[in-house]
C-alpha cells in the first residue's frame, strides 16, 4: 500500500472532532497508510524574507503533520492576494471583485515553489500525492520541475467557471497549463467538468481522448466529477450528543409558537446572504400570515475580514437585517436574528433539527456541505425542508430539495412559502430520497473513489 501524502493550504489534527468531516476522512486514510499531511502552519513571521520558510514536523498518531510558516509579504500576496482576491472571486464568477495585481501572482508562484522545495525531501518513491484546492494549483508543476515522478492528484473544492471567464484571468494560460502536471483532477460537479474540458479544448488546444482524458503539452490528464460528501455517521453521532440535543430543545422551547428558518454560512459574497434576506423580506410582505410566526436565524461566521469585499458585505448585511427588524419587528417578535459568529460544530445538528426550513442559497458554490448537514440532522418522522440554490454544486445531487434561483427574489420567497406549508407526507418522501443520496455518496465514498481513480494506470 502506497503512503498517502495530502497537501492543503491549512491542515487540522485529524484526531480532534472539531476538525470536521473532511479532516476526519483524510485523517482516516492518512492514519491507515502512516501518511504525511503538509501545508501552511497558519503562522505569519515578519522576520522571514519573501520565499523563505521554516518547517515544523509533529506526529498526530501515525500521521506526520509537516507545516511551514509564511513571510508577511508571502501571506499578503499568495493567500490574501492571489488566492482570495483573484482566484476565489473569478472561480465564483465575480470578475468585478477580482483585484488583478501582478505582485499577487508573483507571490503565488513563489510560495508554490517554496512548498515544492520543502515537500520534495520528505517524499518517498511510491507515495501517492493528493493536493487540495485553488491555493496550490501550480504545486504539481513545481514538484515535477524538481524531478518528482510520483502520481499526483488534485481536488478543487470550488467551482470552475465557463471558459471565457477563465480567459479573463491575466496569465490564465500559465495557470491552466499547470493542471497538466497532475495525473488526475477531481472537480465537484459535472458542470465544472464541462467548463474545464471546454477551456482545455478551446483555449489550450487539448485533444479529447474520451472517458475524461485530455492530452496537451506532451502530457495526459484525467478529469472527473467527485462530488464531496459528508461524514454521515460522525454527524449523526454529534446529533445525539448532549450539546446538539440541548441546543435543539432550547430553540424549540423559545420558538414554540413560531416556525424557524435557518441559514449557516461563512460570511462570504458567494453564499448569497443578502439575497436570502431580501427573499425573506418579500415573504413577509407578500404572505403576511408569516408576520409574527416565522423567524429567520442566520449564523454567518467571520471570514477573510482583511479582504475589502468582505468588509463591504458585512456592512450591507447589517443594514439589511436592521431594516427588516425595524420595519416588521414587534414588541414580542423579531423577524430575523443575525449572528456574526461561528457556532461550535457540536451544536450545528441541534440547530438544524429545530429549523422547519433550511435556507442554503449561494450564488455559486463548489458543493456546500451545510445543505447535506441540514438534511442529515432532521427527524425522519417530521423533517424540515431544504431550500437549495440551483447554483450550489450540491444541487446536482440533491434534486429533492426545493431548488431556487437566488437572484429571483419573488420566486425564492414563493419557494420558502411552499416549504413552510409542505404536507408531512411530502416532507418525509423528499427527506428519505435526499438521505439515500447523501448516505450513498458520503465523504468516505468520495475519498475512496478519488484515490482509486488516482491509482488506476493511464489507459
Ligand atoms: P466552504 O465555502 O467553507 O468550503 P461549506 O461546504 O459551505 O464550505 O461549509 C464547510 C463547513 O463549514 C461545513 O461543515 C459547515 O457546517 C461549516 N460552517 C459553515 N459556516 C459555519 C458557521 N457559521 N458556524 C459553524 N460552522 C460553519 C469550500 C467550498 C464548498 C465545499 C467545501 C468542501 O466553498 O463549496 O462544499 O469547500 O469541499
Amino acid at each position: 500500500m502506497s503512503r498517502l501524502v495530502v497537501v492543503s493550504n491549512r491542515l487540522a489534527d485529524p484526531r480532534r472532532p472539531a476538525a470536521g468531516g473532511l479532516a476526519v476522512a483524510l485523517g482516516d486514510a492518512l492514519n491507515r497508510s502512516g501518511g504525511l499531511w503538509f501545508g501552511w502552519s497558519g503562522t505569519v513571521r515578519p522576520q522571514l524574507q519573501p520565499g523563505e520558510s521554516r518547517l515544523h514536523q509533529r506526529q498526530a498518531g501515525r500521521v506526520t503533520l509537516a507545516t511551514v510558516d509564511l513571510a508577511t509579504e508571502d501571506h499578503v500576496a499568495y493567500y490574501q492576494g492571489y488566492s482570495n482576491s483573484v482566484l476565489w472571486p473569478v472561480f465564483h464568477y465575480r470578475l468585478d471583485l477580482a483585484d488583478f495585481h501582478s505582485a499577487y501572482l508573483d507571490g503565488y508562484r513563489r510560495v508554490n515553489r517554496m512548498f515544492a522545495a520543502r515537500l520534495l525531501p520528505l517524499l518517498r518513491d511510491d507515495d501517492l500525492i493528493w493536493i487540495h484546492d485553488y491555493h496550490l494549483i501550480p504545486l504539481a508543476a513545481e514538484l515535477r520541475a524538481l524531478g518528482c515522478r510520483q502520481r499526483i492528484g488534485f481536488f478543487l473544492h470550488i467551482p470552475v467557471p465557463p471558459p471565457l471567464l477563465l480567459a479573463a484571468l491575466p496569465q490564465h494560460e500559465w495557470l491552466m497549463r499547470a493542471f497538466f502536471a497532475y495525473d488526475l483532477v477531481g472537480l465537484q460537479s459535472e458542470a465544472d467538468v464541462g467548463h474545464f474540458r471546454r477551456y482545455m479544448i478551446n483555449e489550450a488546444n487539448a485533444e479529447d481522448l474520451g472517458a475524461g482524458r485530455l492530452a496537451a503539452f506532451s502530457r495526459e490528464l484525467r478529469v472527473g466529477a467527485f462530488p464531496i460528501g459528508m461524514d454521515v455517521q460522525e454527524f449523526e453521532r454529534l446529533g445525539r450528543g448532549a450539546e446538539a440535543v440541548q441546543t435543539g430543545e432550547a430553540l424549540r422551547a423559545e420558538y414554540a409558537r413560531r416556525q424557524l428558518l435557518l441559514g449557516i454560512d461563512r460570511l462570504d459574497y458567494s453564499k448569497g446572504i443578502p439575497q436570502r434576506v431580501r427573499a425573506f423580506r418579500h415573504l413577509l410582505e407578500k404572505y403576511p400570515e408569516n408576520r409574527g410566526r416565522s423567524t429567520l436565524i442566520m449564523i454567518a461566521s467571520p471570514s477573510r475580514d482583511d479582504v475589502l469585499a468582505y468588509t463591504d458585505l458585512r456592512q450591507e448585511l447589517e443594514g439589511l437585517c436592521g431594516a427588516i427588524n425595524g420595519d416588521y419587528g414587534d414588541l414580542d417578535w423579531m423577524p430575523l436574528r443575525y449572528i456574526h459568529r461561528i457556532v461550535a460544530r457540536r451544536r450545528v445538528p441541534g440547530l438544524c433539527r429545530a429549523a422547519r426550513v433550511g435556507l442554503v442559497t449561494p450564488l455559486r458554490d463548489g458543493m456546500n456541505l451545510v445543505a447535506k448537514e441540514y438534511v442529515v440532522s432532521q427527524d425522519a418522522q417530521d423533517p424540515g425542508v431544504l431550500v437549495l440554490s440551483r447554483f450550489a454544486g450540491a444541487a446536482e445531487q440533491l434534486k429533492d430539495a426545493l431548488l431556487v434561483n437566488p437572484y429571483d427574489t419573488e420566486s425564492m420567497a414563493a419557494a420558502i412559502q411552499t416549504a413552510l406549508h409542505m404536507p408531512l407526507e411530502e416532507r418525509q418522501q423528499r427527506h428519505a430520497r435526499l438521505m439515500e443520496s447523501i448516505r450513498q455518496h458520503d465523504v468516505h465514498w468520495w475519498r475512496r473513489s478519488f484515490l482509486q481513480a488516482l491509482q488506476e494506470p493511464a489507459a
